[in-house]
């Protein structure tokens, strides 16, 4: 009774004083269309983007969460300056479920560009934010970080957001940063979506609530 009590006084106290309209999060991918005519309307950027991705994904022309893992792990290998444990199974699972909009479990060539092109926004963000060449972010540096990566969070947020990801001494390192912004940025496209009326509210049954935070 306590625990409830406390859980929706604290997503009362961290929602409220938000302007959402504010937050810039990014367009939703776009739904799948015939392959051919999809790639028949690419530009060169898009043609060479497309053979890394076959790359990646392999036969099946998904991303799997342990495809994406070792992706973001070779990655951030090649930069010594992002400090970082390195990404987790569990984090990638995660991120792949926010991505995956048309429910294949995988991440197509759409769900895939769209999330690399807000690794790449964001791990600017994050370089330009790194507390004296740390390599973390702290606690000083978040409201900014995320005010630069399109949102600006208040204070109740910003330390819900702190307990989850940073770590004891109030960091964030750059898995934690990414992890959490792919998650922000879904979950304000998925209110976007359920939001029909631009309303500010949304009204979920029990069903429709579990679907959505199961799933991510
Ligand atoms: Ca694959
Ligand atoms: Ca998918």
């Amino acid at each position: 009774m306590h625990l409830a009590r406390c859980f929706v006084q604290g997503i009362i106290g961290a929602v409220s004083n938000i302007d959402p309209s504010q937050f810039k999060h990014s367009d939703p991918p776009p739904p799948r269309g015939p392959l051919q005519y999809a790639q028949a309307k690419e530009n060169d950027e898009e043609k060479q983007f497309r053979q890394v991705f076959q790359k990646l994904a392999g036969d099946d022309m998904e991303v799997s969460p342990s495809e994406l893992m070792n992706i973001l792990n070779k990655v951030i290998s090649k930069h010594a300056t992002l400090n970082t444990k390195g990404f987790s199974i569990e984090s990638c699972r995660s991120m792949v479920a926010v991505m995956d909009n048309d429910c294949t479990g995988k991440l197509g060539f759409h769900e895939f560009k769209y999330l690399w092109n807000n690794i790449k926004k964001w791990q600017a963000v994050y370089l330009k934010h790194d507390a004296g060449g740390s390599g973390v972010i702290n606690a000083a540096g978040l409201p900014n970080a995320f005010r630069d990566a399109g949102f600006p969070l208040n204070d109740e947020l910003l330390k819900v957001i702190a307990r989850r990801y940073c770590n004891e001494d109030g960091n964030m390192d750059f898995d934690n940063f990414l992890g959490c912004l792919v998650r922000l940025d879904a979950m304000c496209r998925s209110f976007k979506t359920l939001d029909k009326n631009n309303s500010g509210n949304i009204d979920l049954n029990i069903k429709e609530w579990l679907q959505l935070t199961m799933y991510s």
